[in-house]
């Protein structure tokens, strides 16, 4: 299944449009027990291979049959497939309804079956205690928890490395970080990032005729080639890099020890992107505050725009990695100090894009997978 290939850095490559190990493990580290987590709204959490074979089946026999770009008015005189109500089948588990997709869509082939939007939030460094179902204390996530009361939930799960870039590497690609050259963390101004030789999941689905848009950190290297809009995104807005390799960091005096002051102070502008252009060319506190709530409301805008066009949605929190930063609806509001804040915030960020999906009709053919990257750094 694995053909291994050495490869590194820019010239790294991989049989990425092996669909069979593509959208991996979404790990959640969360929490001191070290244990993992996954919530959607039908949530779930997933191995990898699950998830692969759904994908697959959905994407290379499903949408075989389909138009690339189904009409918009043909959209909601289709009737949904069994993946497609997957929803409807409440806590049942991933795995059977994986099993059922490839036979339902095949027996619809006669009337294709409109394709399901996918929405994966992912939330940088939140521990698996961080959400009210798994004992949150302090703060409280209700939009999460009935993502988790009305969809599955998988405990068991891994990622391909417990890091940042590592791990973003392998959720677009399918691939072993380490087999693209992408290790750990990569800093600003990195010669290595995600080579243009590989697929990522936007690129896989845009061959399909879905709409893509990435809002949040990137961390796949901040040079132009690197960037989203080179990897099939068809929008993006956000951070080429974690919140930390700022200059400006707000904890730098107080909190670090003098010799890492040293190094971050040496770091170069953190710039905010629109697209490909920068919205801002440093990113201020002020802006650190308004992260979720800017990456929300582009989220919700881009459902609205594709309502009756496929589309894909990465929603890539800054947060809750730190610095932390938090906008005025949520500052002060829970009892667990500025981190309960900014879980909330993440929180209502969910409930906002779940809403949105349900006022314009999407949410029975949508499927929104809720992860952390790695888990939690604040031990
Ligand atoms: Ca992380």
């Amino acid at each position: 299944m694995f053909r291994m290939r050495h490869s590194t850095g820019l010239e790294a490559s991989s049989q990425a449009g092996e669909f069979e190990r593509f959208l991996h493990v979404v790990n959640c580290e969360i929490g001191h027990s070290g244990r993992f987590l996954i919530l959607c709204r039908l949530a779930v959490v997933i191995t990898w291979r699950l998830f692969a074979r759904l994908l697959h089946k959905m994407l290379t026999k499903g949408l075989r049959i389909m138009n690339p770009t189904p009409p918009p008015s043909d959209r909601k005189t289709r009737p949904n497939t069994v993946v497609a109500r997957w929803r409807a089948a409440g806590a049942a588990s991933l795995l059977p309804l994986l099993t059922a997709a490839g036979p339902g869509v095949a027996a619809l082939a006669a009337e294709p079956p409109a394709p399901p939007n996918i929405v994966i939030i992912f939330t940088d460094d939140q521990g698996y205690a961080d959400v009210g179902k798994f004992g949150a204390e302090g703060f409280t996530t209700p939009n999460l928890d009935r993502m988790a009361a009305e969809g599955a939930i998988f405990r068991n799960f891994h990622v391909a490395q417990p890091v940042c870039s590592a791990s973003r590497c392998a959720l677009l690609t399918g691939c072993y970080p380490n087999r693209l050259g992408i290790h750990g963390a990569l800093g600003p101004g990195t010669k290595v990032g995600l080579s243009s030789a590989e697929m990522t999941l936007a690129q896989l689905v845009k061959q399909r005729g879905y709409a893509t848009a990435m809002f949040g950190k990137w961390h796949l290297g901040d040079a132009p080639q690197f960037m989203p809009l080179r990897h099939g995104f068809d929008e993006f807005f956000g951070l080429p890099l974690s919140v930390d390799y700022w200059p400006g960091h707000p904890d730098l005096i107080t909190n670090f020890p003098p010799r890492l002051v040293a190094i971050k102070r040496e770091y170069p502008n953190l710039p905010i992107y629109d697209g490909d252009r920068k919205f801002r060319e440093e990113m201020s506190i002020d802006d650190l505050n308004h992260l979720t709530t800017w990456y929300t409301e582009r989220a919700v805008k881009f459902i609205e725009k594709n309502r009756s066009h496929p589309f894909f949605l990465y929603v890539a929190h800054s947060m809750p990695h730190m610095p932390l930063g938090v906008s005025d609806k949520f500052r002060g509001k829970s009892a667990r100090g500025l981190y309960g804040d900014v879980i909330e915030e993440i929180d209502w960020s969910v409930g906002q894009i779940l809403d949105a999906l349900k006022r314009h009709g999407l949410d029975d053919n949508t499927w929104v997978i809720f992860t952390s990257d790695n888990g939690p750094w604040l031990c």
